[in-house]
């Protein structure tokens, strides 16, 4: 029996590269995310990816989702985002709004409707892509921080509470990754800036690299629960103590 594994923002970055690598580990992946095109094109390189379109912030859509499955074996929370690096006093509201409907309320909408295939799996993951600012706050983290502390805190409790069920409750927590996306999206399409935030860091870590840690969790013995991996580039020793080079 192959297993089925569910990824949501597939459409880029961690996502895709752990539906990639989740795809060649052997699963069936259903690669979710609002993108469609880029989830079709996904989809055509990769024949046992199935895509499906979602917005974590609908009801109906995680519906359609969960109508669509015959089974879910893992579930890779992965959908989220930093938008905007003000300090909190000039923090926009819009923007915490928007990361606490994708990152918190989002994260919570998909896990509670595909638990109950989780547990009926008899083997499940459920593994949430947190952040180290779930961990650690930082200067014009704001809204980013609070929603991944929250993420952090939604992991925690679901290992609480789903103690004695079959299923393994996982966070990975990435520091500093070089997406596409991820810096450009919290500097509004701003390239420049964006790629500033990675300026002389020797080596980031690449989504493949995430990809690699999600991989490595997921096919541990079923009795094997990582709790938590946190997972940095070496450069990076902390939130604050990044080597670059000039
Ligand atoms: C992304 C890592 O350090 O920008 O989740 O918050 S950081």
């Amino acid at each position: 029996m192959t297993k089925t594994a569910v990824v949501t923002g597939a459409s880029s970055g961690i996502g895709e590269a752990t539906a990639r690598r989740l795809a060649a580990e052997g699963y069936d992946v259903v690669a979710a995310a609002r993108r469609r095109d880029r989830l079709d094109k996904l989809a055509a390189e990769v024949p046992s990816i199935t895509p499906v379109t979602l917005d974590v912030t609908s009801d109906e859509s995680v519906a359609d989702l969960v109508a669509s499955l015959g089974r879910c074996d893992v579930l890779i929370n992965n959908a989220g985002g930093a938008f905007g690096l003000e300090p909190v006093a000039e923090g926009l509201v819009d923007d915490w709004r928007r990361m606490y409907e994708v990152n918190v309320l989002g994260t919570l909408r998909v896990t509670k409707a595909l638990l109950p295939k989780l547990v009926d799996s008899g083997d499940g993951v459920l593994l949430m892509i947190t952040s180290v600012a779930g961990l650690v706050s930082y200067e014009g983290g704001g809204g980013y921080c609070a929603a991944k502390h929250a993420e952090t805190s939604m992991t925690e409790t679901l290992r609480l509470e789903l103690c004695g069920e079959p299923v393994r409750i996982v966070e990975i927590a990435p520091g500093m990754v070089h997406t596409e996306e991820f810096s450009l999206t919290r500097f509004r399409g701003d390239a420049e800036r964006a790629e500033k935030v990675y300026e002389g860091v020797p080596d980031p870590l690449s989504a493949d690299d995430v990809a690699d840690a999600v991989a490595w969790c997921v096919t541990r013995p079923s009795h094997v629960n990582v709790d938590r991996l946190v997972i940095r580039p070496r450069a990076q020793a902390a939130q604050h103590k990044v080597h670059r080079v000039s």
